[in-house]
């Protein structure tokens, strides 16, 4: 309970237990999305969590991102849900159609389910970037992507539940 005259200030916490996640993956550009992922499950298991409480869906593209992620959080399991996919810059408008959708729909997705997503979704011009980001000198943004996940994922349970500790009624629309 905050103490009187002082704001409440709810921050998630960094520990993994006792929570599920899931990671929503895209296989295009593997190259990249993989060492995403893997920096995404170190986080994780860093902070405690076993494999059992992790579930990965693999999709084509990271436009099918948000589709599976919205369905993964409809099956109630998750705290958290980390969308991992890399969208690279061609010759073509595509990369623009593909990098739009994607986050418009994640974020559509994380409001609609109330689950908590992270938008790890690299957005580069070059090959180089992206590999800068994933491990080599711009550190590894799925890394920072699972411990979101995890301060995410409190922050939920924290804002679902009332002084009482139990959940709210929610109104019906
Ligand atoms: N998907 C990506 O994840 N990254 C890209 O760079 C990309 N490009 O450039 O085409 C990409 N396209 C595939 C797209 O996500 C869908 O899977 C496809 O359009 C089928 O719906």
């Amino acid at each position: 309970m905050p103490k009187p005259g002082k704001p409440g200030t709810l921050r998630g916490g960094l520990s993994a237990e006792g929570l599920h996640f899931g990671i929503v993956v895209s296989e295009f550009n593997s190259f990249i999305t993989d060492r995403l992922l893997a920096g995404a499950l170190d986080a994780l298991s860093r902070a405690g969590a076993a494999e059992s409480q992790i579930e990965i869906v693999r999709v084509p593209g990271s436009f099918e991102i948000p589709i599976a992620a919205k369905k993964l959080a409809a099956l109630g399991r998750c705290d958290s849900i980390i969308c991992i996919g890399c969208v690279l810059r061609g010759e073509t408008s595509h990369y623009d159609y593909v990098a739009a959708e994607t986050s418009r729909g994640i974020q559509l997705a994380q409001l609609d389910s109330g689950v908590p997503m992270m938008f790890c979704i690299l957005t580069c011009d070059t090959l180089e970037q992206a590999i800068d980001r994933a491990g080599l000198k711009g550190g590894n943004r799925g890394f920072e992507a699972g411990l979101g996940a995890i301060e995410m994922a409190h922050l939920a349970r924290k804002l679902s539940r009332n002084s009482a500790g139990t959940k709210p009624q929610t109104r019906r629309r």
